[in-house]
């Protein structure tokens, strides 16, 4: 009447016909030869596997490395751009006016956009981008090919300090700079309103941490774009150049 026999599905019944008790042991059976054969099936495979000897794999290591160097090589030859970044104000165009006709920028016109400007040093042309404050949106897509990227801050205005350790971790964090070993001048500017060079816990609260700037060759260099003679800023222009062809 399909009343319950007392005991819970799925447990051992030693009540059970013996007929259940033999297909119960072929179906082990049947899963132990399955087992099997698909562990022979892979150990198979497994010896089949192609092989790379250590000789090989020692090839392949020299021959990146050898590929490695080439284009670092290429790339020292080849890199000519340098990228002024910063916040709206700091001294960008200020900067560039210098470096092409070594003038000290008095009036404020804000860049939209981007500003470039060749120049001819030792037979060899540099490009240098800026690119406005108020783009800080879209400065990753003028990083590619950045020989040595500039960022500007106004040394004298400690409120902006926070916002520009921000944008500086965000550079130094990006692959592609970290990829092409862009490297970085810090241009503390504006000296002669802060009465004088920014002490190193100063310039330190400024700073990201070591540990995201360790993949970057990092120079900071203390300045006023305003006031600084032409013997001072050409020891600035000569920095930055060196860096670039290093
Ligand atoms: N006192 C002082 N003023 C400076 C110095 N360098 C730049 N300035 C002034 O700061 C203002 C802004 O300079 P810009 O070079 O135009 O700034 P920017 O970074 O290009 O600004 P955006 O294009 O808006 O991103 C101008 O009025 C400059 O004269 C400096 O060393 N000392
Ligand atoms: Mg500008």
């Amino acid at each position: 009447m399909g009343a319950s026999d007392g005991r819970s599905p799925g447990r051992h019944n030693d009540n059970q016909p013996s007929s259940v008790k033999k297909e119960s042991k072929g179906e082990k059976m049947a899963l132990c030869a399955v087992g099997g054969a698909t562990l022979a099936y892979v150990l198979y495979k497994w010896y089949q596997r192609p092989t790379t000897s250590h000789e090989e794999e020692l090839k392949e290591t020299e021959e990146i490395e050898e590929a490695t160097a080439e284009f670092d090589e290429y790339r020292k030859g080849n890199s000519n751009k340098v990228l002024a970044l910063g916040l709206p104000a700091s001294g960008k165009s200020s900067m560039v006016a210098r470096f092409i006709y070594d003038e000290a920028k008095t009036e404020y016109e804000p860049t939209n956009g981007f500003n470039i400007k060749n120049m001819s040093m030792d037979g060899k042309t540099v490009e240098i981008w800026e690119i406005g404050g108020s783009m800080s949106k879209y400065w990753y897509t003028y990083l590619p090919g950045t020989g040595v990227l500039v960022f500007v801050i106004d040394a004298s205005d400690s409120s902006n300090f926070p916002a520009v350790r921000l944008e500086l971790q965000k550079l130094f964090d990006n692959d592609g700079l970290k990829l092409e070993k862009t490297k970085f001048v810090l241009l503390l500017n504006k000296q002669d309103l802060t009465g004088g060079s920014l002490d190193k816990d100063t310039i330190n609260s400024i700073l990201p941490n070591e540990s995201c700037m360790k993949d970057h060759v990092v120079k900071i260099v203390q300045t006023s774009l305003l006031q600084a003679t032409v013997d001072e800023f050409n020891t600035i222009k000569n920095t930055v150049l060196e860096l670039l062809y290093q």
